[in-house]
């Protein structure tokens, strides 16, 4: 084995997001999202949304320069295979560039397969509701697992949950589909199925290699706590956007399903887990969904920061039994203060799950620079480095340094490195 256990040492990195719609002529649907009217915020388009397709090696330098020792990025399927069973092989070798270059300068490569976007001709046959595209799905997998070399850190897909519950029932995402809960449920039990493939062909060609899911866990309160219906709608969003998945990984059953997929049980070698924030669930309002309550502070995107939620979903996910890693989680602001505050008070509810137990063994911010926030356009700012858009500029935020002197105080287990 040329490279040692990444799970052995505290991962300490950012993540970033490196989709782009625009690639080689090749049309994610994404793309053909942004062709429908009113979908992203301001008519946004994602363009070559960071370029960090060309500017990989200024973003993987900035990480090493923050003092990380992981840098997490995904592939875009559509790239590599832009249309059935064509394998692009220049992108593979561009891939391996960008993980040689992670190499280089001596951080641990994290790759993820599939984060939000599907090849056009894929969404075209109907995207994940259509059982067939595994097919496809298996295709690709094979071909990164049989070609993409020095990767130990594999993401399968990014947020199962998220894509299709903003695909198919609050309609933000791609392919924009309203209170479609067939759908969900279809769309749900494949992706979770193209998991498990994944799991196993990546682990079948490396078999050393360490294979994870990343996970968004969002908390649901009811909007009033005395309200049994919204206490009730609660319960059921979180069954759908949180159980379903958990379940699956722990008894290998999907939804509608009591036989258990004997290949899904278990299918992780650690649990990835991202955390944002919480929701409250009402039914005055249509869409049942309300972000903040009056009054509350919020981020750009309008989210309430809820930093023990984090620590709450550390011990949630305790029970699937894998090492867990927070492979993403961060906030859209423009003021530093909130950046810095953000990331102080959910680092101390990671180190205090830690001293409680947890074994939680890296932390992962999203993201290292300001990115294209999918059906938000390019408004929120995540980035420890700001973009400037006119010019693809890449500017360093002053929390990121404040973060490289906090994460050498932070209290990692004492059992890795
Ligand atoms: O930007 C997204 C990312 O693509 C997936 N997780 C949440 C992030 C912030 O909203």
């Amino acid at each position: 084995m040329k490279y040692s256990d990444p799970l052995g040492k505290w991962l300490w990195g950012v993540a970033t997001s490196a989709h782009q719609s625009e690639g080689n002529n090749v049309r994610n649907d994404w793309y053909h999202f942004e062709m429908l009217p009113r979908r992203i915020k301001r008519g946004d388009k994602s363009g070559k949304a960071t370029d960090f397709w060309n500017r990989f090696e200024e973003d993987i330098r900035l990480a090493k320069d923050f003092g990380m020792n992981t840098f997490r990025f995904s592939l875009e399927w559509s790239r590599i295979i832009p249309k059935p069973d064509v394998v692009d092989n220049s992108a593979l070798a561009h891939y391996q560039k960008i993980i040689d270059t992670i190499r280089e300068y001596k951080l641990e490569p994290m790759v993820t397969l599939h984060h939000f976007t599907l090849p056009k001709w894929i969404a075209n046959e109907g995207g994940w509701v259509n059982k067939r595209n595994l097919d496809h799905w298996k295709f690709y997998v094979n071909v990164i697992a049989g070609n993409l070399e020095n990767v130990m850190l594999w993401n399968t897909i990014n947020e199962p949950n998220v894509v299709i519950a903003m695909g198919y029932f609050t309609g933000m995402f791609p392919p924009g589909n309203s209170f479609d809960v067939p759908g969900y449920v279809k769309a749900m039990r494949n992706i979770l199925l193209a998991h498990g493939f994944a799991y196993h062909i990546l682990k079948k060609y490396q078999p050393h290699s360490k294979i994870g899911i990343v996970k968004n866990i969002t908390w649901f309160y009811p909007y009033r706590r005395w309200s049994f219906t919204e206490n009730l709608l609660a319960g059921f969003f979180d069954y759908m956007f949180n159980e379903i998945t958990l379940r699956a990984l722990k008894t290998g059953k999907l939804p509608l399903s009591l036989q258990p997929v004997s290949f899904l049980k278990g299918s992780i070698d650690f649990f990835g887990l991202n955390y944002y924030t919480k929701s409250y669930v009402r039914i005055v309002e249509p869409g049942f969904i309300a972000m903040a309550k009056p009054h509350e502070f919020t981020t750009q995107m309008g989210q309430v920061p809820y930093p023990e939620g984090l620590r709450l979903a550390i011990k949630r996910v305790r029970d699937v039994g894998k090492p867990i890693v927070i492979t993403e989680n961060g906030v859209p602001t423009l003021d530093e203060n909130v950046r810095k505050a953000y990331i102080e008070a959910h680092l101390r509810e990671v180190e205090k799950a830690i001293q409680e137990g947890y074994d939680v063994r890296g932390y992962i911010y999203w993201s290292i620079t300001d990115n294209f926030e999918w059906a938000e356009g390019f408004e929120p700012r995540f980035g420890l480095v700001e973009i400037d858009y006119a010019t693809l500029e890449r500017k360093p935020r002053k929390t990121a340094f404040w973060l490289k002197e906090r994460m050498k105080n932070f209290r990692y287990p004492r059992n890795i490195s």
